[in-house]
């Protein structure tokens, strides 16, 4: 690793299964019991935002239960980060704050972060434990019914994208840590890396859809592979 200049690391759902947070396309997965179309879409949220808060509620409740925690593969990310003197960004797709729990300081929440709100009229964005109701007025405009998650939807753009696509065109390698390779533009990091001449790694349970393109790969649980990857 000491001959990498400049690392990006992405992760998806499957780095946190094993801390008790369910992945989205697995057969107990959260997509097996929710159409994406209600609860993950603008237009799910303005048919129905009742239903919408109750789902990020409930997910809110369990991300900040006793038994949610970290583990051995946040934990490396973070002290790999911690000894590595070379650039280093740790672009996540979950929503959960496990990351940063583990000690992770560099880092972009792509799809948004679940304990956090946003008012959809005066844009201020608001750390938020709490239950969200259509009720809750903005803390600052006032405005009631206008806070919604802070919750990257389809059809909506990602963050911090040009941050982003800065350090995949001057990274030296890209690693993808549990993520199935479905969903964009997160699913074409790898490519855009690659073009821009980095390594790539694929690190999952099992391969991903475009598993075979990256240049090398490594699979199991991430609380194993991550560790001694990141060794
Ligand atoms: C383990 C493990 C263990 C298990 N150890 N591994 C056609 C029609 C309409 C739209 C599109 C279209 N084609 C493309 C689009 C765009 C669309 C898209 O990609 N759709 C696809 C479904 C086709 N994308 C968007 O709409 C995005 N926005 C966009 O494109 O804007 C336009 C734009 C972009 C760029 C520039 C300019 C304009 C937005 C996408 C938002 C995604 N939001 C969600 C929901 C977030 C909120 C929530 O959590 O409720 O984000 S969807 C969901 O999927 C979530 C995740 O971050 C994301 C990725 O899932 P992930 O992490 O890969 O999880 P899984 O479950 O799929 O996979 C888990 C993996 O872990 C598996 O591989 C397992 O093997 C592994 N695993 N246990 C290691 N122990």
């Amino acid at each position: 690793m000491s001959s990498y200049q400049s690392i990006v690391v992405l992760t998806g759902a499957g780095i946190s299964a094993e801390s008790g947070i369910r992945t989205f396309r697995a057969s107990d997965g959260l997509w097996e019991e929710h159409r994406i179309e209600d609860v993950a879409t603008p237009n799910g949220f303005r048919r129905n935002p009742t239903m919408v808060h109750n789902f990020y509620n409930t997910r809110r409740k369990q991300l900040l239960s006793p038994e949610i925690t970290f583990n051995a593969a946040h934990k490396a990310l973070a002290l790999f980060e911690q000894r590595f003197a070379g650039k280093y960004l740790l672009v996540t797709q979950n929503i959960d704050d496990l990351h940063e729990r583990a000690g992770s300081q560099r880092i972009v929440h792509m799809h948004g972060e679940l304990l956090k709100s946003r008012c959809d009229d005066c844009g201020e964005i608001f750390s938020y434990r709490d239950d969200l109701w259509v009720t809750t007025p903005c803390p600052r405009c006032q405005l009631s019914g206008s806070l919604r998650p802070h919750i990257v939807w389809f059809n909506e753009i990602p963050l911090e994208l040009e941050a982003i696509y800065s350090a995949l065109a001057s990274c030296d390698l890209f690693v993808a840590i549990g993520t199935s390779g479905n969903v964009y533009p997160a699913a074409g990091f790898f490519q855009e890396a690659s073009h821009h001449g980095a390594h790539t790694v694929e690190l999952n349970l099992e391969p991903s859809v475009s598993g075979s393109l990256f240049k090398e790969q490594h699979y199991g649980p991430a609380s194993e592979v991550v560790p001694r990857f990141f060794a």
